[in-house]
């Protein structure tokens, strides 16, 4: 048993508040999702809850949280530290907010690039972090809001599109979890 009022109270004082509302939307989106596809409710909601737990840390508080943590970090994320807070946020979620659900653990972990062969559990959170109703830059968010409800998979593959032709657009770094997620599910 999870006390979810607490988690969002502790939430709400580490959050921005933007940050804080974009929370509390995947957590009623992963809500909804796991009531579609038949996922454990509270499961998905905590995880959904806790997903960018680790959000207020700056590249260099995530880089040393690791260190301080033994959390392994690759190069791509040396480079660009914003991608450890999925990381760092499972290892918080163990230890600050008391989860030891492995598969919620994991669903954060891999919240921002995905990985090949997610559990149902890891493809909701990942899905409604992007889709989100607070959510508002994608072009295409309608069809993929509809889409997530009928098609589960085909709306993985869009917004994982999506997301490596905008990063390969801007030239960011792209870490090859995120590539090898794209590539397994386009297949
Ligand atoms: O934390 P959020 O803003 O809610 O969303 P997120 O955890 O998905 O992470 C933010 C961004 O990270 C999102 O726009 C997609 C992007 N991202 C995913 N994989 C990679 C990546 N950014 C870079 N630079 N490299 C990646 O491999
Ligand atoms: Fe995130
Ligand atoms: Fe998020």
């Amino acid at each position: 048993m999870y006390n979810i009022s607490s988690m969002k109270e502790t939430l709400r004082a580490k959050l921005s508040p933007k940050r804080y509302e974009h929370t509390l939307g995947v957590e009623y989106t992963c809500c909804a999702l796991a009531m579609r596809y038949g996922e454990d409710m509270e499961k998905a909601r905590i995880a959904g809850l806790l997903h960018d737990c680790a959000k207020h840390y700056s590249g260099n508080e995530l880089l040393a949280f690791c260190q301080m943590h033994n959390l392994s970090v690759n190069e791509y994320e040396e480079v660009f530290p914003e991608l450890l807070h999925a990381k760092v946020g499972a290892k918080l979620a163990q230890i600050e907010y008391g989860v030891e659900d492995n598969d919620i653990l994991k669903a954060i972990e891999y919240h921002t690039t995905g990985k090949p062969n997610m559990s149902l559990l890891d493809k909701i959170v990942y899905i409604a972090d992007y889709m989100e109703p607070n959510r508002d830059r994608a072009p295409y968010l309608s069809k993929i809001r509809a889409l997530a409800f009928s098609d589960f998979d085909t709306c993985l593959v869009e917004i994982l599109g999506g997301i490596l032709s905008y990063l390969e657009s801007t030239g960011s770094v792209i870490d090859p979890l995120t590539k090898a997620t794209y590539e397994y599910y386009s297949k």
